[in-house]
């Protein structure tokens, strides 16, 4: 018997999965995070050993376009063709394929990116699927910096347990500018409800939740990579 595999190997193998879905020619939406990453790579491999040729790459993040470019995908902003193909990782994938991402906090350029193509694959190690929504993670909310005490209030009047993402003595910011407050869920919720409510709020720029968007899960487990659809 071999070592149990660790998360990395696990990513990793659902990356590999996901790349194989790719074709020479495609636009390709390139996720953010450390299971997307793996996907990056692998593309610039393929795209270095001229396995796939022809490939644009979307990035979702500046993070994302650095690697992109490092590993020899060419990289274009995101305009209005549509995109074959996006390939990015997620915080939590309920058995619809409904999605919290942004703990990585990318969440709105991945919204406007992701949006833009018919088959959005997420990538992830088995310890990210969950029963239903909000079992393991918050709900990330991007919201503009100017006036976000007031925005705060407004949501902590919808989700009471939430805070402002704040690492260290500043406020995290996003690639955006804006600010991110992560907040807590309640045990029982409607998601399309919850996102209504929370893009009705003043000064809420994006919520985390991915309802009705992925096409495709490949997920990592030490037994194997399971398809979603
Ligand atoms: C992005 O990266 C985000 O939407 C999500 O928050 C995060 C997942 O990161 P990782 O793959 O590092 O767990 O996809």
């Amino acid at each position: 018997m071999g070592e149990p595999l660790n998360l990395e190997a696990l990513k990793q193998q659902a990356a590999v999965r996901a790349t194989d879905l790719v074709r020479s020619g495609m636009r390709v939406g390139l996720g953010t995070g450390s299971t997307a990453k793996y996907a990056i790579e692998e593309i610039g491999r393929r795209v270095g050993s001229g396995e796939l040729t022809g490939i644009v790459g979307v990035a979702t993040s500046e993070a994302s376009d650095v690697l992109a470019r490092q590993v020899g995908i060419v990289v274009e902003p995101l305009d209005p063709r549509p995109l074959d193909i996006a390939i990015d990782g997620a915080d939590e994938i309920d058995p619809q394929l409904d999605l919290i991402k942004g703990l990585g906090g990318a969440l709105l350029r991945e919204k406007l990116t992701e949006i833009q193509t018919g088959t959005l694959v997420i990538i992830a190690d088995h310890t990210k699927t969950v029963a239903h929504l909000g079992q393991k993670a918050p709900v990330p909310i991007e919201i503009a910096r100017f006036g976000f005490l007031s925005t705060i209030e407004r949501l902590r009047a919808i989700l009471p347990g939430g805070r402002l993402r704040q690492p260290g003595a500043q406020p995290y910011v996003t690639d955006n500018g804006n600010y991110i407050y992560d907040g807590q869920l309640p045990p029982e919720f409607d998601p399309a409800v919850l996102e209504r409510q929370l893009k009705g709020t003043l000064g809420v720029v994006e919520t985390g939740f991915f309802l009705g968007m992925a096409t495709h899960a490949f997920v990592a487990a030490p037994d194997g990579v399971q398809e979603y659809r």
